[in-house]
């Protein structure tokens, strides 16, 4: 049972932030609506929430999944990959030793992200992607061993895997898995959970793209359906799961498998590159 989520308000200089998605920059005042929404969501899920300040010395600070993983059995800070937010960690440090009175951490030459860590039951997938190298990776399975986490790595470089945008017009052949026409970006997803998500029950939710690996071979898939892709960034939390809203394929099918879901706007992060996950830490 998750009983609390950390979280921080996008900055007002949040359009400053890293993106590789070509949508146009974030309203800064419906983001913070967007956010607000999300933490309410947060507490009717049971949560207790902790608010940080926003920090315009890191524009994507609202991101602050990237910044740990935590785990019913311990804490490790990341040392995430792109240079401007490798200082959003010594905050989140802060934060979490209220909660976690040790912690472990990533450390150099290694580089993760949270976004890329998706725990599914007992067992963590461990993207390697732009941001997580391959020591980033090993250090995090070496540390999650002696919890009784088994863990596999999800190599993402260079998987294709289309960004959708909801309400956007895809064109005369919506739904052709080549066109796009959403004005996104087309190649691959920034961080495994971009792509991956876990719901409970031995489920995964995923895209197309992830579907092949023989890691999630012993997993029942929700797959999303093409030109629903973003929605693959889920967040179980107790007995709902939230979801991005404007895409009603994944959200119908989550419910005709009995779940409650909360669909929350997410334009304004969408645009950064981030999803629902990123927006917290929960615990
Ligand atoms: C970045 O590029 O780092 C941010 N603009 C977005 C991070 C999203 N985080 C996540 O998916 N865990």
């Amino acid at each position: 049972m998750l009983t609390r989520a950390i979280v921080r308000p996008p900055p007002p200089n949040f359009a400053e932030g890293l993106t590789t998605a070509d949508l146009g920059a974030p309203n800064y005042e419906r983001a913070l609506a967007q956010h607000a929404a999300y933490c309410s969501a947060l507490e009717q899920c049971g949560l207790m929430l902790t608010r940080l300040k926003p920090d315009p010395l890191y524009p994507d600070s609202t991101f602050v999944e990237d910044a740990a993983v935590l785990t019913p059995r311990g804490a490790i800070l990341t040392r995430p990959g792109a240079p401007s937010r490798a200082g959003e960690v010594a905050s989140i440090r802060d934060v979490l030793a209220d909660f976690f009175p040790s912690m472990l951490s990533i450390n150099s030459p290694g580089t993760l992200d949270g976004g890329d860590v998706c725990e599914a039951g007992d067992h963590f997938f461990i993207g390697i992607s732009e941001r997580t190298n391959e020591a980033g990776a090993r250090q995090l399975a070496e540390l999650l061993a002696p919890f009784g986490y088994p863990t596999s790595f999800v190599d993402i470089r260079g998987l294709s895997g289309r960004q959708s945008v909801p309400g956007a017009d895809r064109g005369p052949q919506a739904g052709s898995p080549v066109v796009d026409a959403t004005g996104s970006s087309s190649e691959g997803i920034l961080h495994l959970k971009s792509g991956l998500s876990y719901i409970g029950a031995n489920r995964l939710v995923m895209i197309d793209a992830l579907e092949a690996r023989a890691e999630f071979s012993r997993y029942d898939l929700v797959r999303v359906n093409v030109g629903e892709e973003y929605a693959a960034n889920c967040v179980l939390i107790n007995d709902r799961v939230l979801v991005a809203s404007g895409y009603p394929g994944f959200e119908t099918k989550l419910r005709e498998l009995g779940y409650q879901t909360i669909a929350l706007e997410m334009t304004e992060f969408q645009k950064m590159d981030g999803g629902l996950s990123c927006l917290s830490l929960r615990f």
